[in-house]
């Protein structure tokens, strides 16, 4: 019974841990589910005026200007990670990028920990060239990249979600989160952003946790 009550407490944390990464995302519209596009109407080879108008709070501003708002059932993609809309980038790794930034609710606080997760698919409908790299990026500046902060590498051109993780303590304060594809065609989805909650939260949340267990024992 120790050993359940054990397991059960780390799946209530790892359970609290997911939900403070989605109730706390810093990312507005980080899943592209808010955009003046009509259901179920795939959106191709947009401008970065074009894409920036259609998506809510997401500003386009790469080289190649291709950029796809995707739904369900295209067939070329494997369908969004999260909700019904997802976002195609084309990179030719010859220095033509798709690229877009995403505004903050609140801007990253150097010195503080955040963690980030999204969410990076190859390409259906091309086949794959090349390894793929999505790079993220803080900028103060909706239309730059600003610094490098991750880089998800290794996965080739195939038709399934890969999640990438990263957690990192900010270098500067930063307004913008900023994604490029220097690599083959890829959609992503789904990017959160959140801080890494205070050793006092989950001190309270340990002590929840102690006083469920204490119930849960006084009722056996
Ligand atoms: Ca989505
Ligand atoms: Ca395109």
């Amino acid at each position: 019974m120790k050993t359940a009550y054990k397991l059960l407490t780390v799946a209530a944390l790892l359970a609290a841990s997911e939900t403070a990464l989605a109730s706390t995302n810093l990312i507005l519209n980080g899943d592209f589910e808010i955009n003046n596009a009509v259901a179920g109407q795939y959106q191709f080879n947009l401008s970065n005026a074009e894409f920036s108008a259609l998506v809510n709070d997401v500003t386009a501003y790469g080289t190649s200007a291709e950029l796809d708002l995707y739904t369900s059932g295209s067939g070329y993609e494997p369908n969004p990670q999260s909700g019904a809309w997802e976002v195609r980038l084309h990179g030719d790794g010859g220095g033509l990028f798709d690229a877009f930034s995403f505004r903050l609710s609140s801007p990253v606080v150097s010195g503080t920990s955040y963690n980030l997760r999204f969410y990076v698919a190859g390409d259906l409908g091309m086949n794959p060239i090349g390894p793929l790299s999505i790079k993220v990026g803080l900028s103060s500046d909706a239309s730059s990249f600003g610094a490098l902060l991750y880089t998800s590498n290794g996965l080739i051109g195939t038709g399934s979600w890969n999640q990438y993780d990263y957690s990192f303590i900010a270098a500067n304060d930063a307004s913008y989160l900023t994604v490029q594809n220097v690599s083959v065609s890829a959609v992503v989805d789904n990017f959160l952003l959140a801080p890494v909650p205070e050793p006092e939260t989950w001190a309270m949340l340990l002590a929840g946790l102690g006083l469920v267990g204490w119930a849960a024992r006084q009722r056996r």
